[in-house]
């Protein structure tokens, strides 16, 4: 039986690390600036807690086997552990989980603290159940007021602004596609209408929260042009599941066309 438990606890073992090596279901291309550090720090967080946990598990397994009963009328003996090897490993797993957790805060702070570049292309993201909208600001560079009292999703006026009234509302355009530029730096400002809501992006290994009541500045830049779903990354309600929409990276040019013709069915 020992010995049974102990081969199943190792073929376990040996089956996770051989998923992870094949890269059988594994991220797609990177198509972000920030991407390759992001990846590397991925990697060396999997390989380190990969070698801890290939050794924790065979030392399972063989401790099962080595005292197992062996028949011999032996009782087993009860330890109160040994308070030195405790520290030393408490120790030596807060030095490994801080110190990755430096490493990656540099990449991961430069996305959401740090001033995003003065001529990165400001839209906002607007999350509600179970949708997404873009607003561009449109040729003013000024996005306007919004007002609660004027959402109305029946006339399309998802985020409830008064064109008639605020000039710079005028201009803005929403639309339900987010189209960004390829090697210019991008903010996107993430609001929520109801509960919160999360913008992923696999291929841009980017992440965030959208919050109600906040508004949430992020920044990164793209640098391959194609077309990539935006997922809600947090359970948000029943339709959580059909809350997608699609991110269209593309040239200087190809977006300016597309805001024209955007701009045109507001
Ligand atoms: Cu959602």
């Amino acid at each position: 039986m020992a010995l049974a438990i102990a081969l199943v606890v190792a073929i376990i073992t040996v089956v996770s690390v051989g998923l992870f090596w094949a890269q059988i279901w594994w991220f797609p291309a990177d198509i972000s600036a920030h991407g390759p550090s992001v990846d590397h720090q991925f990697m060396l967080t999997l390989i380190i807690t990969g070698v801890i946990f290939v050794l924790a598990q065979f030392g399972l397994a063989y401790f099962v086997w080595r005292y197992r009963d062996q028949g011999d009328g032996r009782k087993s003996s009860y330890s109160h552990g040994n308070n030195k090897l405790e520290a030393t490993w408490t120790i030596a797993a807060a030095i490994v989980f801080v110190g990755l957790n430096l490493m990656g805060y540099r990449v991961w702070a430069g996305l959401h603290f740090a001033e995003a570049d003065p001529g990165a292309m400001q839209i906002e993201v607007w999350g509600q159940q179970f949708a997404w909208y873009f607003r561009y600001p449109g040729p003013d560079g000024k996005f306007g007021p919004t007002h609660v009292d004027k959402v109305n999703d029946a006339t399309a006026n998802y985020l409830g602004l008064d064109r008639e009234h605020d000039a710079d509302s005028k201009d803005d355009i929403v639309t339900s596609t987010l189209s960004i530029p390829v090697n210019r730096p991008v903010q996107l400002l993430l609001r929520s209408k109801d509960v919160t809501h999360s913008f992923f992006v696999r291929e841009l290994r980017f992440k965030q929260d959208l919050v109600p009541g906040m508004i949430i500045p992020v920044h990164f830049t793209a640098t391959q042009t194609g077309r990539y779903e935006i997922a809600c990354a947090e359970l948000c309600g029943l339709g959580h599941y059909r809350m997608r929409a699609f991110l269209q990276v593309m040239s200087d040019e190809d977006l300016k066309k597309w805001l024209q013709t955007m701009a045109e069915q507001q």
